[in-house]
């Protein structure tokens, strides 16, 4: 059996300048995780990058229905559909990854959120619940698991990516510190119960050297 480390992976979702002060779907101190993000790296052998990755006419986008705003919900075939204001469009610089991330060893991008009438925060289902974007079958194929999930949204990707991460058959932990939460109504606290519930575990960036057997 391959030791912890090995078996572990790094995943961080959607560090993007979308979510940064001054992008599109800004999260207050969204670019403090950037340094927490690089000095946990190089303790991973494995790690994973998310892209929230929209069309223009994405079907999340408040902007693409009329008279409706930001922060409302819809109701859509697969469920409720918070409507956000228009982030991380393909192709632009508010869909890019933070330029100051450090993380040279992860091997995958996994973009989502490209069906224009399908969202995604996980980076494992699709919000219909049926679309896979193949991230728990190259996790498995590559004997992964463990997963420590970091990034931007605390309440919305992280959650949703680490409650999948479970149901997918993985252990799942977040960094809490290398986190930030968007919290519209009670989004952070309903995150962490749902967390807690999958068994996800709640760590922060003090821990990962002990968690990987390192110190
Ligand atoms: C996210 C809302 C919409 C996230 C992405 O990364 O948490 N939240 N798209
Ligand atoms: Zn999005």
């Amino acid at each position: 059996m391959p030791d912890i480390a090995e078996r572990s992976a790094l995943i961080l979702v959607d560090v993007q300048y979308g979510f940064m002060p001054g992008g599109g779907l800004p999260v207050a101190g969204g670019d403090e995780i950037v340094p927490v993000i690089n000095a946990l790296a190089p303790h991973f052998q494995n790690a994973v990058l998310t892209q929230d990755w929209h069309p223009a006419d994405h079907i999340s986008f408040a902007a693409n229905h009329p008279g409706r705003e930001a922060m409302e919900s819809i109701s859509l075939p697969y469920g409720e559909q918070v409507l956000w204001p228009t982030h991380c469009v393909q192709g632009t610089r508010d869909a890019a990854l933070h330029d100051g991330l450090r993380v040279p060893q992860a091997q995958l991008i996994v973009r989502k959120g490209f069906h224009r009438e399908v969202d995604s925060y996980s980076a494992f289902l699709e919000a219909d619940r049926r679309t896979t974007t193949g991230l728990a079958a190259y996790l498995h194929a590559r004997g992964i698991t463990r997963l420590y999930l970091c990034g931007l949204a605390t309440d919305f990707c992280v959650a949703a990516s680490a409650v999948d991460a479970r149901a997918a058959g993985f252990e799942a932990a977040v960094i809490e510190d290398a986190c930030r939460a968007i919290d519209a109504d009670g989004s952070l606290a309903r995150a962490w119960s749902d967390m807690q519930a999958a068994g996800v575990r709640r760590l922060t960036a003090a821990d990962i050297p002990a968690e990987l057997g390192a110190a």
